[in-house]
């Protein structure tokens, strides 16, 4: 039986949490690619399945950058088109294996959600118009808002973006990210959107470079019962390429299971980088073992095999 199978499609409950067909609590945990752009061949079918099968993922998010590499808003129409076929490609394959499956508007280095909103309403208006009936995918409309971000810009942008989803899909869950890097999930709390309830607020990590402090601000907000969804977090430094500190990662997800609160770790590729999860002269895109695997993915199976068990 798939993930799918098994819950349906999911919900935000009274208490913040996220809820199968049932009003079961459910937990999602998974892998996010790499930029669509940079690493295309890891969305296929068959590692999905294997994702699934061999390693207990039940979550897959599709990074769509909007500005680094060919990104979505910064290349020519032939480059919207491929991306949309690899964005098309990943949501079929994680439905067909029964995954669900996070798009992933993956602002960066532009900062601000507001700077490509128009290219994101146009965006998401495809992307339910093409997916409402799922019931497998989430849209996580901002990656990392930072520098000066602010929580009233990013409120102002998923107040226009949100019900351009909902005209077409009523029921999806809509992930939002947060000012400084998707951390002050407080600022949400303290001021949240109410022109819907199906709704996640986003928190990311970095395991050496956040600690105690950002923990305490998601246990805060956990706590308040601010649906929160950890759509990315790395094991290593914010940079995503020193080493990793396990033992701080591990209160994390310590902290993470005490709230329910799902997680998606960062990265499916081969970089140089030790977020990536293979090491650089792997080139399979399915069946990998585990020489082929980092230190960071290595560790992380182990987190999703005891999940499972
Ligand atoms: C990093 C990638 C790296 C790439 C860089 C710039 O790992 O290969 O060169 O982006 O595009 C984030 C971001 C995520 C970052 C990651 C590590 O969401 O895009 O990926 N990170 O720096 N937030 C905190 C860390």
């Amino acid at each position: 039986m798939t993930k799918y199978d098994k819950y349906g499609a999911l919900h935000v409950n009274a208490k913040g949490k996220l809820v199968d067909r049932n009003g079961v609590t459910v937990t999602l945990h998974g892998f996010s690619t790499h930029g669509l752009s940079w690493y295309p061949q890891y969305v296929n079918r068959d590692f999905f399945s294997f994702m699934s099968e061999k390693w207990h993922v039940d979550v897959i998010r599709l990074a769509l950058y909007t500005a680094e590499k060919d990104g979505y808003c910064v290349g020519d129409e032939a480059n919207k088109e491929r991306l949309l076929e690899v964005i098309d490609r990943g949501v079929k394959a994680a439905t067909e294996v029964g995954l669900y499956v996070v798009i992933d508007w993956h602002i960066l280095s532009d900062s601000n959600p507001l700077i490509y909103k128009d290219e994101a309403v146009k965006f998401f208006d495809l992307m339910a118009s093409k997916y409402h009936a799922y019931g497998n995918v989430f849209y996580e409309i901002c990656n990392e808002p930072n520098k000066d971000c602010t929580w009233k810009d990013i409120k102002s942008y998923a107040e226009e973006v949100i019900p351009v989803i909902r005209k077409h899909d009523k029921y999806a869950v809509i992930l939002c990210g947060t000012p400084k890097w998707s951390q002050e999930v407080d600022q949400a709390a303290a001021d949240p959107i109410t022109i819907d309830d199906n709704l996640m607020y986003v928190l990311h990590f970095y395991a050496d470079s956040h600690r105690d402090k950002l923990r305490n601000k998601f246990e805060e907000a956990a706590k308040g019962g601010l649906p929160l969804f950890i759509t990315e977090f790395g094991c290593c430094d914010a940079g995503g390429d020193l080493a990793n500190n396990f033992e701080q990662a591990g209160s994390w997800i310590e902290l993470a299971d005490k709230y329910d609160v799902s997680y998606i770790m960062w990265n499916i590729a081969n970089r140089d980088e030790s977020s990536a999860s293979f090491v650089p002269h792997c080139d399979k895109t399915t069946d990998f073992t585990d020489e082929d695997l980092n230190e960071a993915c290595r560790w992380y199976l182990k987190v999703l095999k005891d999940h499972a068990s």
